[in-house]
């Protein structure tokens, strides 16, 4: 038995060693010889036969050489599978060092980058902001705003009209109106937004942008409208730009007032933006008309204020030295990427 147990491990030996490298073949070996009906079964049911004395040796060697194959199968087909593996993660390396793929990133319309850094001077003095409907009342628009309907000021501002008394907002204001109807005083607001009007030229758009804001408060003088604004335009320009204010006619403020700064191209010298005059006319301003106080309901006798105006494209031409008003209008990406 001795020999025969030898030769048949042999013969396995050089089975397994010739199928080193195939799997399959391995497992059909394993199952050939070690297997529950393999041939090494075979000499286990032989042990009965044995004489007691050396059945304990027999098993021991039969066992032995199982392992040995056991171990051998087991070490090569592990081998096999760790050579797989690595083959596959070689395949799916991937360089993390490879710049990734940038997205095209939108960024704000120069309108609104103005729009917000106004807001932003404002909201660092203090005021909130408000917004309001886009289409809106008549009396809201005009009304309270001390412009009746036939008023002559109604032609400074050509009106879309939805219906009689509906109408696409001229400007803002008709959200302060708001504020001012459903907040006691003090009140610190400003109101960015869009406005529309009957105006299609090289200067005008049926659309565009404005700002408006007021504060108002007992004891809110001229001497008040004069410090915030200029503070405004001089954090806005450049704390050197030079500001003058012009008296002005509007029907919602008495006194009126504009704002003109030193021409940011020229510094004053006279050009083509400026007109030759070295000033720029920046915004409109005043203290809140007394009718305008009567149709919200605040004691002009208590309070006072100022509000003022301006509009968001004209100030994005002059600080970009943009040209022409259509630019800001057309969506050419050539044009936007610029900013
Ligand atoms: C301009 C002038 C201005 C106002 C707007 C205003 C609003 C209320 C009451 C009184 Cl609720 N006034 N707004 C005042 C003066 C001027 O705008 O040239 N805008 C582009």
């Amino acid at each position: 038995m001795k020999e025969r147990l030898e030769l048949l491990a042999k013969e396995a030996e050089r089975a397994i060693e010739a199928a080193a490298s195939d799997k399959d073949a391995l497992l059909q070996l394993k199952a050939r010889y070690l297997g529950r009906k393999g041939e090494f079964s075979g000499f286990l049911k032989e042990l009965a036969a044995l004489p007691a004395e050396d059945r304990k040796a027999a098993g021991e060697a039969i066992n032995q050489a199982k392992t040995r194959l056991e171990d051998a199968i087991a070490i090569l087909i592990g081998g096999i599978e760790g050579r797989w593996k690595e083959a596959a993660l070689a395949k799916e390396r991937l360089d993390v060092t490879l710049p990734g793929r940038t997205m095209p990133l939108g960024k704000r319309h120069p309108v609104m980058q103005v729009m917000e850094e106004i807001q932003e001077v404002f909201f660092g003095l203090g005021f909130d902001i408000a917004e309001g409907p886009e289409i809106e009342l008549d009396s809201y628009n005009f009304e309270k705003l001390n412009i009746p309907k036939d008023h002559p000021a109604r032609e400074m501002q050509d009106t879309f009209y939805v219906s009689s008394d509906v109408l696409l907002r001229t400007h803002t204001s008709p959200v302060q109106i708001r504020v001012m109807e459903n907040k006691r005083p003090p009140v610190r607001v400003i109101a960015p937004g869009t406005v529309f009007r009957r105006d299609s030229d090289v200067t005008h758009s049926p659309m565009f942008h404005q700002v408006e804001g007021f504060m108002v408060d007992k004891g809110v003088s001229f001497a008040n409208l004069k410090a915030v604004l200029a503070d405004f335009l001089r954090t806005f320009f450049g704390r050197d730009t030079g500001v003058r204010f012009r008296p002005s006619f509007f029907p919602f403020t008495e006194p009126s007032a504009e704002a003109d700064i030193r021409c940011v191209l020229c510094k004053g010298a006279g050009c083509r933006v400026c007109k030759g005059s070295g000033w720029l006319e920046i915004l409109g301003a005043g203290m809140i008309h007394p009718e305008v106080f009567r149709s919200v309901g605040y004691d002009y006798e208590e309070y006072s204020g100022f509000a003022f105006g301006l509009g968001v494209e004209r100030i994005a031409m002059l600080k970009y030295g943009i040209d022409d008003l259509r630019l800001l209008f057309e969506n050419d990406l050539r044009f936007l990427k610029q900013f």
